[in-house]
């Protein structure tokens, strides 16, 4: 452990000159040097100048069981010194990719019993995207190629992944998406309902997957791609009317349901997997994130005997990856499903933490600035407004305030992220009661300061509707 590391600004300095960053303007951040952490425990961050801050996001969605776990250090270590690597291409195996694998076909829903494994939730996409099209070339429909996704969905950041994804600022940058890929609108209630009630809205929101498929034509339709809860694109929850509708139509088109998992996964919604908790039946799931709870990466495709028959049953599947069921990736996802079972992780998000956060998180919609609350066992969301009945926009830019909420949250020391203007959080699943207090008061002070200077910065007005 680096205790007694350079002093803050030198590790920026080195940061900035050094390090490209993740989804970051380099320069603004060399501007500014980055907040630097060092150490962490349960639900708290140290960073290099000593504060702790609560983390509302466990890392990026993934820290499930919490920070500190010596149990996962123990499982990589001893992996290590088993058997570091090995691969699992040309008909060799490991007991650790074995044993995983049985154990993820033992906690996916019934007739989920084979899996894939990738690095990262970027390439199990990336995975599902040739898996589904070998499908239906090996079953003689090599023109049932096209995939639909929606519109502001995450689905990582490879080619394939961020072409399935519908993150616009993301398609500019490189021409995306990939051929073969077609987007539909998202089930956003609070920003696109309009005058529609909640439940007309998500039914007219899924019905576009039918208008697609028949504009397309069906034998033209692979498969369709959603996230449960979609994360990255603000904690949005479908209205109730919209998964099973969803569920009608790939059914009546017999086009393969891919559930995006990566952040819904391994109790995030208060089940094993987002898909149980909105009642669907996907043909394949991506995982990753939780599934080691971020201490290693790790990525897999959960499939359906469906369709590992047709993928196993034809010739070699030309695809995989050289840490494909990587052994200490495995040894500590392995380690790392034990704690959430063995602890009931998974059944607290149902019964205790996750109501007990959401009296808390809803109770929110007193402040002034807040809209809507949304929250599906520990992912929540809420929607600043300047005129909560109206769910009007701010006039100012889309995340202007938002992002001025977030710089309160940090200074602060609270790990509040946003969206355009929704604030969201994904706690470790390990959150204590006192924690989720101490989170809602912390999110409650950094509201107040943050109203305060959005009047004073001349943002407290509504965006006119367009003429
Ligand atoms: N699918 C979903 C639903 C995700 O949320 C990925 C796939 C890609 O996983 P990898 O492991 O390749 O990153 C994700 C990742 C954010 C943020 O700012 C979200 C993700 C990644 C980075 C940032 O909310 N989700």
């Amino acid at each position: 452990m680096i205790e007694n590391h350079l002093p803050t600004a030198e590790l920026q300095a080195l940061d900035a000159a050094h390090h490209m960053h993740p989804f970051t303007d380099g320069d603004g951040l060399a501007k500014k040097g980055a907040r630097i952490i060092t150490r962490a425990s349960g639900v708290w961050l140290t960073d290099s100048e000593g504060n702790e801050i609560l983390d509302g996001m466990a890392g990026l969605w993934c820290v499930n069981v919490g920070y500190g776990r010596e149990e996962l250090a123990e499982a990589a270590a001893r992996q290590m010194r088993q058997l570091p690597f090995y691969n699992t291409f040309f008909q060799t195996s490991h007991i650790p990719a074995i044993e995983l694998a049985k154990k993820l076909a033992e906690l996916a829903p019934e007739g989920m019993n084979h899996v894939f494994f990738n690095g990262s939730g970027s390439d199990s996409n990336d995975t599902n995207i040739r898996m589904v099209r070998r499908y239906w070339q090996v079953q003689d429909q090599p023109g049932r190629d096209i995939i639909i996704s929606r519109w502001n969905g995450y689905h990582g950041s490879t080619m394939g992944a961020a072409s399935l994804g519908g993150m616009k600022g993301m398609h500019k940058q490189g021409g995306l998406p990939i051929p073969g890929i077609v987007h539909i609108d998202q089930p956003d209630w609070w920003s696109e309902g309009g005058d529609m009630s909640p439940e007309d809205f998500g039914l007219m929101r899924a019905r576009q997957l039918e208008e697609k498929i028949l504009e397309l034509g069906p034998e033209r339709v692979a498969a369709f791609i959603g996230e449960p809860v979609q994360g990255a694109g603000g904690v949005i929850v479908a209205p109730d009317t919209y998964w099973p509708e969803i569920q009608r139509i790939v059914d009546k088109y017999g086009i393969l349901l891919i559930a995006d998992e990566v952040i819904c996964g391994f109790g995030r919604t208060g089940n094993w997997f987002g898909s149980q908790t909105v009642g669907i039946r996907p043909d394949i799931m991506t995982v990753a994130k939780g599934l080691t709870s971020g201490y290693i990466p790790m990525g897999a495709s959960i499939v359906s005997d469906k369709v590992a028959a047709v993928i196993n049953g034809s010739d070699e599947f030309a695809h995989g990856y050289t840490y494909s069921g990587h052994p200490v990736a495995a040894a500590v996802a392995l380690e790392n499903l034990r704690i959430l079972q063995d602890e009931g992780l998974v059944t607290r998000v149902r019964d205790d933490i996750g109501p007990y956060l959401k009296a808390k998180w809803e109770s929110l919609t007193d402040h002034p600035m807040v809209g809507e609350a949304k929250i599906v066992g520990l992912m929540g969301s809420i929607a600043l407004t300047p005129n909560k009945a109206k769910r009007a926009k701010f006039a100012a830019k889309e995340g202007t305030v938002g992002f001025i909420t977030r710089e309160r949250c940090f200074a602060n020391n609270l790990v509040m992220r946003h969206v355009g203007d929704r604030m969201i959080i994904s706690p470790p699943l390990s959150i204590t009661r006192a924690e989720v207090d101490e989170l809602i008061t912390r999110a409650r002070k950094s509201l107040d300061e943050a109203y305060a200077r959005v009047k004073d910065e001349g943002h407290w007005a509504e965006a006119q509707p367009a003429a």
